[in-house]
């Protein structure tokens, strides 16, 4: 969890910014990618992504709402600016609505006691699972794969270095 609005902001901005990368690589085309068609497509965790985030308004937060037609769901374009939008509004969202000790008090969640603290660290690991279910769909779409925690075999091959296999 989360004790400092501080911490808070350093992390979600590099975090935010990891995901930006992903999104900003996205094309129209590879957004229906899909390991079967029983499962999320890479368009689709895109927009769970961007729409999540909001997700935080039901504990108090206020900041608007992403852009959720049809139009923004199929083009990786608009999806990338959606989360651009909605990532810097929770930030400045907590910054100035919270305040560390708002991060203790503890909130109802199905059934379950969360400190907003709490809430804003599954938030931010939430955008880190679902971003690596999405570098996997998008090895499959042929999308060259942006450095995230450390290299990829695309970055290894560009400076020249044998990729581990
Ligand atoms: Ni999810």
């Amino acid at each position: 969890m989360f004790t400092s609005i501080k911490d808070f902001a350093a992390e979600w901005t590099n975090e935010a910014e990891m995901t930006q990368k992903i999104m900003n690589a996205l094309t129209d085309e590879s957004l229906g990618q899909a390991i079967t068609d029983k499962h999320r497509t890479l368009g689709g965790l895109a927009w769970h992504l961007v729409e999540s985030v909001h997700y935080m308004t039901s504990l108090g937060l206020a900041f608007d709402a992403p852009d959720n037609s049809d139009a923004v769901k199929k083009s990786a374009a608009a999806l990338a600016g959606q989360y651009e939008r909605v990532s810097r509004a929770i930030l400045q969202a907590v910054e100035t609505q919270w305040t560390d000790v708002k991060l203790l008090e503890t909130q109802t969640i199905a059934g379950q006691e969360w400190n907003n603290g709490g809430s804003l660290r599954f938030t931010l690991m939430h955008q880190a699972h679902h971003r690596g279910q999405m570098t996997v769909l998008m090895r499959q779409a042929g999308l060259k794969l942006p450095d995230l925690y450390g290299p990829t075999y695309d970055s290894w091959v560009e400076q020249g270095m044998e990729p581990l296999a």
